[in-house]
Formats: C-alpha cells, structure tokens, sequence
C-alpha cells in the first residue's frame, strides 16, 4: 500500500514521474488506437510483440526532450510534443478511415488535394470515439489544473535526460533490429506504409516517409544519363511484342478518353431492386464493337485520380507516397500521349474536367504532357445547384463540353473527366433515380445513385456523338481510375456482392475497373486477359498505328498474345491468374484459397513475379524521381516545352474559336450541334 502511495506520488511530483506518466498513457492509447481505428494485420507473435511495443520509443524519444528545460517550460514542453503527436494520430485516424494509407508529407505538402478530400467528408466520417485519442491529454490536463501533479520547480541532473534518450534510441534500435529480421528490407523495399506502421510505428513512418521525400529530392540531384540507360535496358529485356492484327485499326480516328471516377468493375451488369444500375454501360461493355476487359485493375496509390491519369498518359507508375502529378507534373520531362500524338500524327489534344483546375497540380502537369487545351471549372457555367462535390455534375459538364468539343480540330485526342461519382456519392434529390442501397453503412449506399446517375449522363454523350456522327469516327476509351468503396466497407461490400464475408483477398479482387475501348467495325469480345492502368497507352497506341520505338513504357499492350498478366499494385501486392498476394499473403486467384505449404514451383513463380512488380515499380520510380527523361528521348521525339501553352481563358477562346476546318462545327458548315445533346438534367429544365 505505502509503495503504491510512494509510487503515485513520485508520479505526480516529479518531472520524471510526470514524464513516464505522459509516455505511458500515449503508449496505452496509440496501441488501442492501432487495434481499433487500423487494419495494420498484424500476424505471429513478432508482430504482434512489435505492434505493441513501437509506439514506446520514439515517444519516450520525442516527449523526453522536456527533461532538458527548466521549470513549468519542461512540462510545456512534453505536452506541446504530446499534442503534436496526438494531432498527427487523430488526423491520420481520419483519412486512414477512407483511404485505407496513412497521411504522407508529400500528400499534405503538394497537392492541398487531400486536404481537400477529407475536408468536404469530416463530417460524415468522424466518429465521436475518434476524439478520445485526447482523453490521456484532457486527464493530464485535468490532474495538472487540480494541482494533482505538482511542478517539480529545479531541473534534474542533464545526465537523467541524457539516459532517458539513450534508452529510447536502444529500444528504437531493438524495434528496428527486430522489425528488419522479421520483414527484410522494410525501408528499401517495401512499398506499403501499413507495414512501416505495423512494424516501426506511426511516427517512425512519418519520419521514414519524411526522409524518403528530403531522398527523392537528393536523387533527382543526383540522377544521371546512365540511370536511364539501365531502365531502358531491363525495358528492352522485357519488351513484349504488340499484337499485329490489331495494330492501325484505329488509325486517324479520334480518341475520346472518358474517366468514369470511382467506377469499379462490379457495377457492370450489377442490379439493384431489380434495376440495372448502369445500363448505357453494359450496353457498351457487351456491344460487338467493343474490346471489354473483365480483368483490367486500377493500379492508382495515395495519387488516385492522379495517378490513374499518370498511368494512362505516360505508362508510368504513380509514386508510393504522394502524387507524382502534384510532386512532379509541374517540374519533370515526360514523354506522353498527347504529345506523341500530336507530333506523329497531328492530333490536336485536350482535357475537359468540371473541376477546378489546380486540382491535382492539373494545370501545371498537362502542359508538361503537352496538352494543347485544358478546359476546367472557370470556363464552364457554373451555378448554385450545377455542383456538387467536386465539380459540376456529370450530365451538366457533358452538356457544355459540346459547346468546346465540336470547335475541337479532327482528329483530336479528347480526355473528358467525370466527378459526380465521387466519394461520398451524395446527389441531390432531383437527380435520384435509383434507390440508396441498404447496408446501413452511408458511405457506401450512395454508390449505386451516383453511379446511376454518372451511367445516364455517358448515355446522352454517346447518343449526342452518334447523332452527330462523332461516334463513327472516335475511338471511344472508358475506364474506372480507381475503387469507389474502399477497403474499409468490407461489412457493407459483402453484401453488396451477396457475399457471406468479405476478405483482403476479395478486397484485392475488387479492385477491378473497366476497360472498354470501343470503334465502329472494331473486332471486340470480352477479354480475359489480366492488366492494369500501366498498359492502356500501348495498347492505345497500338491499335491507333503509332510507333512506339524507344518509348519508356512500363506497360505493355494488353492484346499482345505475350501479355505477362501480372497485375501490380503500388503497394507491392499483385494479381495474375494464379496467383494473388496481398498484404503479404499468397493466395490462389481462381479458388481465393491461401497458399500454406507451397510446392517448389509455387515458390519459384512466386519470387519470379514479386522481383518483376518490384522491380517494375522501382525503376518507375526512379524515371519519376529521377526526372530521368530530361535525359533521353526516342530520336523521333521533340521534347515538350511546358512554356508553349497557355491555359488562360482568353488564350484559348481565342485559339478555340478561330476557324478550324476540321472541326465538327466547320464541317457543319458553321452550325453548332449543341442542340443535338439532349439531357434531362432537371437543373437545365426551362
Ligand atoms: C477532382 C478529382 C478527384 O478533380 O478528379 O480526384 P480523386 O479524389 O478521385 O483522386
Ligand atoms: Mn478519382
């Protein structure tokens, strides 16, 4: 009892006793948070053991600065610190709940887009449980006010400091030691933060992640011509043949990319209350002219959106923190579709986005892609109930788009972004026409809604295209950019699907979007063949006849009769059609059974494929942070002067509106065919 009482006492009265006490609590209550607000997976003892223990030594580190300051400034001090660590918990609790990935310092430096992205969702998100992560701060608080903890006035010796730290810096150097043995090659090769956080902790991962971005910067220092003759080498060892039959089917014809956001593979021929949800769609992806993928894979990182236009661009991967088109797009030397198509074969090159134009550093990036035109929010109409979300709602932003669109000189290369069906998929009651789904879980109910109203709006696009002629004469590309539900609904997905449960294996498998590619008089059918983001632009290419010697494509054209049909994903993890890993197990893709006891060929496969996605990833990396482009170029190829375009509104009214021959509005003999969009759009109802 008297040592109990002795105990409290040194606790409350002195500046160690305070210290250990503040440790101690945000030790108890980072752990709890890891088991309750993260799915970090942490398997066998050692993990566990080490989950346990890395939230100790870094706080110990970090809070035990305040032994080295005097008077109540040392117990300011560690609650200051105590504060700063808790707020970094509490926000990363907060977009872990939708992004299933820890914030990174790239993502909250470059692109505000995060910020933005969560800004507009707190409310719908934030769960009353979340703010306890402060409660051991309130309690210190509490004890400090009612002088229950009482201010130990003189400092200790500097040498209790000076043990304090090298204990902490020993435990850290344990945590490490251990965490490396378990896991080889956590800080070089592994690609998925959730491992940093489960093995090193969150503030160590926000200092890793820290010193990988102050590193990128060093190697794009750093970089040299023969870096990228190493990447071009391993590119020339694996090069896979383009398909023949395929090759110029397309050639001369348009190319209309529409980004269908947040749009998963599922939804096609998906049926809600016995109503197909995207009708226009399944049309399409069954029509006879029409190349459907029902195995193609979003491939996006913390970059989503971004990173699927990265990918489809440049067939180059996004980064594992950040967004390369916000860290990179403004500054690096690309080599990308619009600019290969307007230099081989005159196509004139557009993005048209009802969002704002910073968004994802857009207006910078698409000039180093080499964009002739970026139409975004300020040069369309906006009013009160034309926006929702992120940007005017799908059929809205269509509508207007013609006005631009038909001024477009042919053969153009079009990239129209939709955004309606955006997390956290609300519609105003006028535009619903399908019910909420029913899972109680209300992030995802809207789903279908969204995706039903983004289906209705492509459905009066290609029925204006058709009505103008456009169709016959575009190469029309649709694709999702990325998973809609994420990999923390796997209560409500499951039974979306009508599944029992609803595992990480299925969680991987649900990252399938679609892929369709659709031409008058093309030869189409539902391919099994798997492929991700990374290979669209060669089999875009390809099928458009466009040379693609000497090109730094991580990807390959996914009608090749070679296709090697491994699928990576950022984080490391991949699906083929035998096998898929995620979060570092082994599964079979057809059973979705986990692989125990591998047989000799089974390991071999496996390591064959996991130092191919590596290895892929990492010298993507390096061409991006590298800016290794800036040192070579296919001898066809003029580089791109970001300096040539101009984005300003006046600028390319002007260049828009001239005279264009090629245009649809001039083949029209000068008479606009905006009156050929029918919408239904109430907002538009006179
Ligand atoms: C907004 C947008 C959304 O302009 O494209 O990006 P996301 O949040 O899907 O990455
Ligand atoms: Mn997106």
């Amino acid at each position: 009892m008297l040592r109990i009482k002795r105990g409290s006492h040194w606790l409350t009265h002195t500046r160690l006793g305070f210290l250990l006490l503040v440790v101690g609590l945000f030790w108890l209550k980072t752990y709890i948070i890891y088991q309750t607000k993260f799915t970090l997976g942490a398997t066998g003892p050692m993990q566990q053991v080490l989950l346990f223990l890395n939230p100790l030594p870094s706080a110990l580190l970090l809070l035990g600065a305040g032994l080295f300051f005097k008077g109540r400034k040392a117990y300011w001090i560690t609650l200051i610190i105590d504060f700063a660590l808790t707020f970094w918990l509490f926000s990363n609790i907060l977009y872990y709940r939708e992004f299933s990935n820890f914030l990174s310092i790239s993502i909250i430096k470059t692109s505000g887009s995060a910020a933005d992205n969560l800004g507009k969702s707190i409310a719908g998100i934030i769960l009353p449980t979340d703010f306890l992560a402060f409660a051991d701060l309130a309690m210190i608080a509490l004890l400090l006010g009612f002088k229950v903890i009482k201010l130990q006035p003189h400092r200790d010796r500097f040498r209790i400091g000076v043990l304090v730290e090298a204990i902490a810096i020993a435990l850290l150097g344990l945590n490490l030691g251990l965490a490396n043995n378990d896991r080889s090659g956590l800080l070089t090769r592994v690609f998925d933060n959730n491992y940093l956080v489960k093995y090193l902790g969150i503030n160590v991962y926000a200092v890793v992640d820290g010193f990988k971005t102050a590193q990128a910067s060093a190697q794009m220092a750093k970089a040299n011509s023969s870096d990228i003759r190493s990447v071009r080498r391993y590119l020339r060892a694996n090069a896979v043949a383009p398909n023949k039959a395929y090759h110029g089917v397309a050639k001369g014809k348009n190319v209309l990319i529409i980004h269908l956001e947040s749009f998963q593979q599922f939804l096609i021929d998906y049926k809600w209350q016995g109503k197909e949800v995207t009708p226009n769609l399944n049309k399409l992806y069954h029509a006879k002219h029409t190349l459907s993928f029902a195995n193609f894979f979003n491939q996006v990182g913390q970059g989503k959106t971004s990173d699927a236009e990265m990918m489809l661009e440049n067939s180059l991967f996004g980064l594992q923190s950040g967004s390369a088109m916000s860290s990179y797009g403004t500054t690096n030397t690309f080599q990308s579709a619009p600019a290969i198509l307007s230099q081989q074969a005159g196509y004139t090159t557009a993005v048209m986005h009802g969002g704002a134009g910073s968004f994802w550093n857009r207006n910078n990036a698409y000039k180093s892609f080499g964009y002739h035109y970026f139409l975004s929010l300020d040069d369309y109409v906006n009013k009160p109930n034309y926006y929702i979300g992120y940007g005017l709602k799908d059929k809205i932003f269509f509508k207007q788009s013609v006005e631009y669109l038909e001024r477009l000189p042919q053969p153009f290369y079009l990239k129209m972004i939709t955004v309606t069906n955006h997390y956290p998929y609300q519609l105003d009651l006028k535009n619903q026409t399908i019910s909420k789904t029913k899972t109680g879980d209300a992030t995802v109910d809207g789903y279908v809604q969204t995706a039903h109203y983004l289906d209705q709006a492509i459905g009066e696009l290609l029925a204006y295209l058709k009505r103008t002629g456009l169709m016959k004469r575009t190469l029309l590309v649709l694709y999702g950019d990325h998973y809609g539900i994420s990999g923390n609904h796997h209560e409500a997905s499951a039974q979306l699907l009508h599944q029992k449960a609803f595992t990480d294996f299925d969680n991987l498998q649900f990252q399938r979007v679609p892929l369709m590619i659709h031409a008058n008089g093309l030869k189409g059918g539902i391919k099994s063949t798997y492929g991700g983001e990374i290979d669209v632009l060669p089999t875009l290419l390809n099928l458009l006849g466009i040379r693609q010697t000497g090109l730094v494509q991580f990807g390959h054209d996914l009608l090749s009769h070679d296709a090697p049909q491994i699928v990576a994903q950022r984080n490391g993890d991949f699906i083929t059609p035998q096998y898929s890993k995620v979060v570092g197990d082994y599964y079979d893709t057809k059973t979705g059974r986990k692989l125990q006891n591998f047989s000799r060929t089974q390991k071999k496969d496996i390591s064959v494929i996991n130092n191919k996605v590596t290895t892929e990833l990492a010298l993507s990396d390096r061409v991006i942070q590298g800016n290794l482009l800036r040192f070579y170029r296919p001898n066809w190829f003029q580089r791109v002067k970001p300096a040539d375009y101009d984005y300003n509104r006046q600028v390319q009214m002007r260049q828009l509106f001239a005279k264009h021959p090629t245009s649809l509005y001039a083949q029209r003999h000068d008479k606009s065919s905006q009156n050929l969009f029918k919408t239904d759009a109430p907002e538009l109802k006179k």
